[in-house]
């Protein structure tokens, strides 16, 4: 099998994937094609025409729970095996969960629940795990062997190469400096807010807020401060079967956008909303929510 690596567009069009080869079937792993629900589910994400997408971004109800691509790869690989040796695998980025889940697709790898455990740590809840650490930290390289052949080395308990050792102390500075962030969230019942002046990766406040099921944080747009950009995301202590999707957050922020367990308004400008406002309308959305499920 053959590794293609993409470039990393925001929406992917099945005729970009399909150009990879004229004939071979295509796996294509953690990116989302447009319109790919209208195809087949089948085990691991969807099969539309040559393309098998295994992929927990599809926009269908199965997805919207603590899932990532490579736990979706190990399932599909103990049901149905390896994909046909001519098979091109197809990804756009080499996060933790794009790299796994292609390494599983690819037979480089064996399809383990320490892979699974490893993904849900870098894509949901941010808490500190050896191969999610190094995996993330290698992710701007978009250099998958690279990312595999360090995998493999930590595996082994060998050390690894000097630039995954930057890339993992790079990613404990982030966690400490997200953890002093964090000590200054407040809270309006389980959802936990912040006004922060600049960017930050919010990737690990889920596991350093662990009593939140909503996570709010707002930041000043860079040159026009009167608009905010907020992000949402899912907090551990959400109740199962809830999404961000079930807040309504359109109804007064209509330049929201995201999937069921993160997003942001920041593609569309920002708002003009104080955090307080956020809060209170979130709030109110939620408690209707609560409501509707009594
Ligand atoms: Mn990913």
């Amino acid at each position: 099998m053959e590794l293609v690596l993409l470039p990393n567009e925001n929406l992917v069009q099945r005729i970009s994937v399909e150009k990879v080869h004229p004939t071979a079937p295509l796996v294509a792993c953690d990116f989302y094609i447009a319109g790919i629900e209208a195809g087949q589910e089948v085990p691991g994400g969807f099969q539309l025409g040559r393309i098998l997408n295994i992929d927990h971004h599809a926009a269908s109800a199965s997805m919207a729970r603590t899932v990532s691509s490579t736990n979706l790869a190990i399932d599909r690989v103990r049901q149905c095996g390896l994909p046909a040796p001519e098979s091109r695998v197809v990804i756009t980025h080499t996060d933790c969960d794009s790299v796994l889940s292609t390494a599983i697709m690819l037979g480089r790898v064996p399809p383990e629940d320490i892979f699974g455990e490893a993904a849900i740590a870098a894509d949901h809840t941010g808490a500190e795990n050896p191969i999610a650490d190094l995996l993330q930290g290698l992710q701007p390289h978009r250099d998958f062997e690279l990312s595999l052949r360090n995998l493999t080395l930590l595996l082994q308990g060998s050390p690894v190469d000097l630039l995954a050792e930057e890339a993992l102390n790079e990613r404990q500075r982030k966690r400490e400096q997200a953890s002093h962030v964090a000590a200054r969230f407040q809270q309006e019942g389980s959802l936990f807010y912040l006004a922060l002046e600049e960017d930050t990766d919010s990737e690990f406040f889920p596991s350093l807020l662990p009593d939140a099921a909503l996570i709010l944080v707002a930041m000043p747009k860079p040159h026009d401060s009167r608009y905010s950009y907020m992000k949402l995301r899912l907090g551990t202590r959400a109740e199962s079967g809830f999404s961000i999707n079930d807040l309504n957050v359109n109804s007064f922020d209509p330049g929201y956008g995201g999937r069921w367990n993160a997003g942001s308004n920041k593609r569309n400008g920002g708002t003009l909303m104080t955090i307080e406002h956020y809060v209170e309308a979130l709030s109110r959305n939620l408690e209707c929510w609560q409501t509707a499920q009594a």
